[in-house]
């Protein structure tokens, strides 16, 4: 029987830049849920959540994790939270992960991908089931050296995020004689960014921003015709499906919008497995996300489940939160739960090394951490054609190798003819 209660801190963002807490949350609760019900994990314990919603805002999410530390109180159990399942977006990560180490506190990330996130010395706490955004460079790469890309420009909203990222892609493309032509970065307006591209004649652009931003980019690239068949973006691939055609914050319509995103590349970390093998849970990924979706429609009954915030994450929400149950229930067999507080190293050590051995099969794959608290997975190769997003292509960074999906072969794309237009100049 699970009469005694143990806590830990959520972070969710409902809204803001990424409101990837919209479905992360329902699949975070769905997790404890199941790992409340099993009697072998966390015995005579229930885990409860203290969710907060940070608006995927720095300053935000660090009032909470003080309001989670000084003056939220949990009953008559415990007055600490053992560890945080969150936050969401890499710039709160980025400032809750720095500060929680002071504490002792582990945190444990679904959705961060900030490449900035894997310096131990500066998160030495942090863990995270959302792999590094550096993974998608080598797939970048790949594919500039496939079709013979050479000049190639990078747009960057001035996060941390973006610019680690965009860092880790120049050094990487100089290993490969790609030439990083230009670098273009934006706070909020990328009017200028996109003049000073055109001003070069950039063909090839690896865009790096929030969805938000990217609706602006678009729209004023739209505005300042520079789309079409002559140019190839590459974006992010976890925006929501249809974030183009959401225009109340911008000034263009949605004709002008699907018209100037057509054709673009983007590649995405996979996130949801493709096995048919049951996970920790019983549950195999399929069945999660039926659930999930049954879930999701009850909760936003106006939108399509791909447009909920988070969608695509959802499944590493889930594993983390079976992630943090497991090492608890390993750090239960040689230590009192009961008795951690903030400044006990001693029990921060403990969890430490027990989260260092996380190691079982989750809805998003095999759930490991490396020595920078990251886990690996493949990446995804999409273009939108026609208005709908089409898988082209799986690259295992590992190895090095290609899969083309769904019979889809280059030369059967249009990405063929980028290559065929400009394969000497661009
Ligand atoms: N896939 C969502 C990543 C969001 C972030 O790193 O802020």
């Amino acid at each position: 029987k699970k009469d005694k209660t143990l806590w830990i801190g959520g972070m969710f963002p409902q809204t803001g830049e990424w409101a990837g807490g919209e479905a992360a949350f329902p699949a975070a609760i769905k997790a404890l849920d199941q790992i409340n019900q099993r009697e072998d994990i966390l015995p005579g314990y229930y885990l409860n959540l203290s969710a907060y919603d940070t608006r995927c805002s720095a300053g935000l999410g660090t009032t909470i994790l003080y309001e989670l530390l000084y003056n939220k109180t949990f009953g008559n159990v415990n007055s600490s939270i053992l560890m945080l399942l969150g936050p969401a977006c890499s710039p709160v990560s980025t400032a809750v992960g720095e500060a929680a180490k002071m504490w002792n506190l582990i945190v444990l990330s679904y959705g961060s991908s900030s490449p900035a996130l894997s310096n131990r010395a500066r998160f030495h706490t942090f863990f995270r089931t959302h792999p590094p955004a550096t993974l998608h460079n080598p797939t970048r790469i790949k594919f500039f050296e496939l079709f013979g890309w050479k000049r190639i420009a990078i747009l960057i909203q001035t996060e941390e995020v973006w610019q680690s990222t965009a860092e880790n892609l120049e050094v990487l493309a100089r290993k490969h004689n790609v030439h990083i032509a230009v670098r273009q970065l934006f706070d909020n307006d990328p009017s200028h960014a996109i003049s000073n591209l055109q001003k070069d004649d950039i063909r090839i652009i690896v865009g790096l921003f929030y969805e938000e931003k990217a609706r602006k980019v678009f729209c004023k690239a739209y505005q300042q015709k520079y789309f079409g068949e002559s140019y190839v973006w590459w974006l992010i691939g976890w925006y929501a499906d249809n974030w183009f055609l959401k225009i109340d914050d911008i000034d263009c319509t949605a004709d002008e919008m699907s018209r100037a995103v057509e054709g673009h590349f983007t590649t995405e970390i996979q996130m949801l497995t493709d096995s048919t093998t049951r996970t920790i849970s019983g549950l195999t990924a399929r069945e999660f996300i039926t659930d999930l979706n049954t879930t999701l429609k009850q909760l936003f009954p106006n939108k399509p489940v791909e447009s909920v915030g988070g969608y695509v994450e959802a499944p590493l929400a889930y594993d983390a939160t079976w992630a943090l149950a497991l090492a608890l229930n390993r750090s239960l067999e040689r230590t009192n739960l009961e008795e951690w507080s903030y400044g006990n190293v001693n029990m921060k050590e403990i969890m430490m090394d027990d989260m260092k051995k996380t190691d079982f099969f989750g809805v998003s794959g095999a759930v490991k951490f490396d020595e920078l608290g990251n886990r690996m997975s493949k990446v995804v190769v999409e273009q939108l054609r026609n208005g709908y997003y089409h898988r082209l292509a799986r690259f295992d960074a590992e190895k090095g190798s290609i899969e083309w999906l769904n019979g889809e072969e280059p030369d059967g794309s249009r990405c063929w003819n980028y290559k065929h237009n400009y394969s000497s100049g661009y």
